[in-house]
């Protein structure tokens, strides 16, 4: 089953809405496999952003994401990756369809509240970058024949 890598940034823990993003996704129908609150080291900033690291906008977003802690979490199910991408919303908030995450709580593009994998590949490495194996759990919810056909 397909999973993906999905982080609630420093902005979405400070302003509360863990909860509110938690819940969009699982009741989407999304399994969560995996959760965990942390600071986020310089290291692991500059990997989870290094295509990025050319860009103008680098330092800041490194600085961001450590500045205060996040939620990181991995889900799973058919076509997560990009089903979530759409829940999150458009990389810039302003812009972003009312409906999303983003469309509905973000302003700046540089306190856009949570960070999604942008495809299958992408989820694979993230995923690895930021959880053990063993942190990662298997389960078959009960309500998956009412939601899978
Ligand atoms: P996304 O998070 O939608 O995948 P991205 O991978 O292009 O977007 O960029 C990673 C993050 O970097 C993004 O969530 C916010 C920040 N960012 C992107 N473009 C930016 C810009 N033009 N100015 C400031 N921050 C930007
Ligand atoms: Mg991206």
């Amino acid at each position: 089953m397909e999973r993906t890598f999905i982080m609630i940034k420093p902005d979405g823990v400070q302003r509360g809405l863990t909860g509110e993003i938690v819940k969009r996704l699982e009741q989407k129908g999304f399994n969560l496999v995996a959760m965990k609150m942390m600071n986020v080291s310089r290291e692991l900033a500059e990997k989870h952003y290094d295509v990025h690291s050319d860009k103008p906008f680098f330092g800041n977003l490194v600085e961001f994401i450590t500045s205060a802690p996040v939620v990181a979490t991995v889900w799973e199910g058919e076509g997560v990756v990009a089903s979530a991408r759409k829940i999150i919303g458009a990389t810039n908030p302003l812009t972003a369809e009312p409906g999303t995450i983003r469309g509905d709580y973000g302003i700046s593009i540089g306190r856009n509240l949570i960070h999604g994998s942008d495809a299958v590949e992408t989820a694979q490495r993230e995923i690895a970058l930021w959880f053990e194996e063993s942190e990662l759990t298997t389960w078959k919810p009960a309500l998956q024949n009412w939601i899978y056909e």
